[in-house]
Formats: structure tokens, C-alpha cells, sequence
């Protein structure tokens, strides 16, 4: 495809925000600073987690740049920017976690397999782009379909990057189609993140927004579309992102035996603090983020100053001015809401956050617990150890 083409090495990367953590260089995996994270609702691009699996794709021209869309459909088409552009557009604020946020923290207790990160993979957006539920009634499968006439029952996301995993092919995922073709669902093909064009390393021109599910399931430098009968086959649909169990490792894993992960569950993270950290005694605050997957709302975020023996509630909130209220008609169904609380800590602790989603899931204490081979989903209570201090701080 000659308007957009995955380079072979890494000699044309875009420049990157000094503050971000890298966690690997080539691919490009880069985490911002925590605190960074509360410093604002809407998460600003440069800092804004990228996580990539080979070289960063360029447009050699947008005119020519199309997505082909085939496969179990009647008539198969390709559509230019232009026309992805004549679309209504909508603005979708959504958090992108990765499947591999926390994974460090997962690492400790047990060897994992993975990039490690700790609790910054993760961003809000705002995405702007068509629904793929308009996209897909143009090309003549209706909203709210979940089996086309023969027999497509998936949607499947291909792009130009190459990857190891895929043997120097391209990175690729699916959703149900049921999924993609319900406007409620908000899937976009987005060309837009917090009101300017993607930049290369989030996915120019184009990519997928699937939001309350795995960062990995939108795909970035979106390249084409196929309607298909069962999930993709690809690995990081079949033989990555999947849950198992802690009794699962290298030698007895069967990759078959489980399904690819989509939602994520609740996760709450603390922010403001770093482990280890010495403060002032006194009145501290302490914040973070909250967010659940599948478009449920938080409905609470404890916090604990004593190790975990009592709680308290922390306030959220989502804009400014407006108070939130769990799966309310104004908020933000698909981002996370921030948490604060300030309390007086006059001695060293340990202070513990952990969220209630609104379909009263709860995130589990210990990581021992949901360890799984790969490290994904660390979503265990999280922990910051906090010592008074009295000079240096
Ligand atoms: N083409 C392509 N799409 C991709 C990936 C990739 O490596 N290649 N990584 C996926 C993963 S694992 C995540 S978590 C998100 C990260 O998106 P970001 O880099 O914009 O934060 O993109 C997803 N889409
Ligand atoms: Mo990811």
C-alpha cells in the first residue's frame, strides 16, 4: 500500500517527550512519571503511555492512504481518508489501559514473561473519528448486526507494522462484529486525540478505538478491515493477552484453552506518591485514578492508611464543577474517574487504594492470587510504603 508502510528498522522514529520512562527502546515502550497522570483529567499526548511492537509506520501520502475493508460482505470497498472524514464525527473521552500495566509490581512475587511496566500504561483521551457502526452500514452491514449473510461474525483490524511475534508481519486483532456495529459501543476509527491529528507514535492516520476493553485490541496505523467467521488468529490475539491461571507456566501452557482477554477489570492506582517515599508528617494528599472496563462506573475508591485493617471513602471525580456519580447519564461512561483524599499520616505506613466498579466488583488483595505467565492484569490492591522523613525531603 503505497500511502502508509511499516519500516524495517528503526531509523525513523519521532521524537519523544524527555520525562517519559522508557521500558524498552526498540520497540518503543514508554511510561510517564505517575504524578503525571493526576496532574489532569485528559491525559496530554506527549505523555500519553506508548506502547508499540516494531517500527513506527509512515505516510508517504495521505491522498493515497485507504483502508480496504473485505472479506464475508456483499461487495468489498476501500475508503480514503476523505471519505472516513465526510462521516459525523464524534468526540469519545475513553482510557486506554494496557493489558501490561502494573507488570513489574506482578514480577516481584514471580518471574513474568513481558515488557514491565509500572502504573503509568495507561491514558485519557479524547478520541475524535467516525463509528465504525456508520462505516460498516456504509458498506452495507447494518447497526446492530452480529452474523452478515455469509457467515461473518468478527471484525478484524490489520495494520503495516512489523512485528517479531508475527514474524515481521503485521500487528492485527478482531472484536465481534456485534460489538463493532452497535453505535453504543462507541468503536471509533479515530484520526483525531485530544482535538489534533493522531501523531505517529499513537497511530497516524488512523486507528481503532475499542473502548472499556485491552489497550491491544486497538490497533494503530489501521491498514485493513476484514469480516470473518471466527476471532483473528494472529498472536497477539491467540497466543498473548490471555488470562490464566497461576497454575499455568511454560511447560504445561495450552494456549487454546482460553479465550482472548477484551474488558479489563476494575484498577485503581495511586498516584500522587511514590513507593518508598518519604514525606513530612501531617495532613498529605493522596490521589490516583480509578477505571473499570465494559463501560461500568466506579463506584467507589477506598483508601487505607493503616496497611489495610480500615478504610475510607475518597471523592471522584471526572470534570471539574460536576460531581460523578457512578454510570450517570453526564459522565464519561468510558474514562476513568480521579480519586483524592487528604488525610494526616504522623508516622511511616503503608496507604492502600482499591475501587468498586458499579457492578460491585472489587479488585483483589494480594497479586499472588491473579499471577498469571504473562503478567497481565495486575490489578491487586495497590500499595505505597510512605516513611516520615525529617530532613531532605
Ligand atoms: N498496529 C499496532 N497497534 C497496536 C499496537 C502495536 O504494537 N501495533 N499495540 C497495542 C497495544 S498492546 C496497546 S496497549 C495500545 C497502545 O496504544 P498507544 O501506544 O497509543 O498508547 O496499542 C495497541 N495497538
Ligand atoms: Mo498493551
Amino acid at each position: 500500500m503505497p500511502g502508509l508502510s511499516g519500516p524495517s528498522d528503526y531509523s525513523q522514529e519521532p521524537s519523544r517527550h524527555p520525562c517519559l520512562h522508557i521500558n524498552a527502546k526498540e520497540p518503543f515502550n514508554a511510561e510517564p512519571p505517575r504524578s503525571a497522570l493526576v496532574s489532569s483529567y485528559v491525559t496530554p499526548v506527549e505523555l500519553f503511555f506508548k506502547r508499540n511492537h516494531g517500527p513506527i509506520p509512515l505516510v508517504d501520502d495521505i491522498e493515497r492512504y485507504c483502508v480496504d475493508i473485505s472479506g464475508l460482505i456483499e461487495t468489498p470497498k476501500k475508503l480514503y481518508f476523505r471519505d472516513i472524514r465526510m462521516l459525523p464525527k464524534y468526540n469519545v473521552t475513553a482510557t486506554l489501559q494496557c493489558a501490561g500495566n502494573r507488570r513489574t509490581a506482578m514480577s516481584i512475587t514471580r518471574k513474568v514473561k513481558g515488557v514491565g511496566w509500572d502504573v503509568s500504561a495507561i491514558g485519557n483521551a479524547v478520541w475524535g473519528g467516525a463509528k465504525l457502526a456508520d462505516i460498516l452500514e456504509l458498506i452495507g452491514v447494518p447497526k446492530l448486526t452480529s452474523c452478515t449473510q455469509s457467515g461473518g461474525k468478527h471484525i478484524e483490524f490489520v495494520s503495516v507494522d512489523k512485528c517479531e511475534e508475527e514474524n515481521g508481519g503485521p500487528y492485527k486483532a478482531s472484536i465481534p462484529l456485534s460489538q463493532a456495529t452497535n453505535p453504543e459501543a462507541d468503536v471509533l476509527l479515530a484520526y483525531e486525540m485530544n482535538g489534533e491529528p493522531l501523531n505517529r507514535d499513537h497511530g497516524y492516520p488512523l486507528r481503532v478505538i475499542v473502548p472499556g476493553v485491552i489497550g491491544a485490541r486497538s490497533v494503530k496505523w489501521l491498514d485493513s478491515i476484514n469480516i470473518i467467521a471466527e476471532e483473528c488468529q494472529g498472536f497477539f490475539m491467540q497466543k498473548d493477552y490471555k488470562m490464566f491461571p497461576p497454575s499455568v507456566d511454560w511447560g504445561n501452557i495450552n494456549w487454546n484453552t482460553r479465550k482472548p482477554q477484551m474488558d479489563f477489570p476494575v484498577q485503581s492506582v495511586i498516584c500522587s506518591l511514590e513507593d518508598m517515599q518519604s514525606i513530612k508528617p501531617g495532613m498529605v494528599r493522596i490521589s490516583g485514578y480509578a477505571v473499570s472496563g465494559g463501560g461500568c462506573g466506579i463506584e467507589r475508591v477506598d483508601v487505607s492508611i493503616d496497611g489495610g485493617k480500615t478504610w475510607m471513602e475518597a471523592t471522584r471525580f471526572q470534570k471539574t464543577g460536576i460531581p460523578y456519580i457512578a454510570d450517570g447519564i453526564s459522565n464519561d461512561k468510558w474514562a476513568w474517574v480521579l480519586f483524592e483524599l487528604t488525610v494526616d499520616i504522623p508516622q511511616s505506613t503503608e496507604i492502600i487504594a482499591k475501587a468498586v466498579d458499579s457492578a460491585a466488583n472489587v479488585q483483589p488483595e494480594k497479586v499472588q492470587d491473579i499471577w498469571n505467565l504473562r503478567g497481565i492484569l495486575n490489578t491487586s490492591w495497590h500499595r505505597v510504603h510512605v516513611r516520615i522523613g525529617h530532613s531532605n525531603m
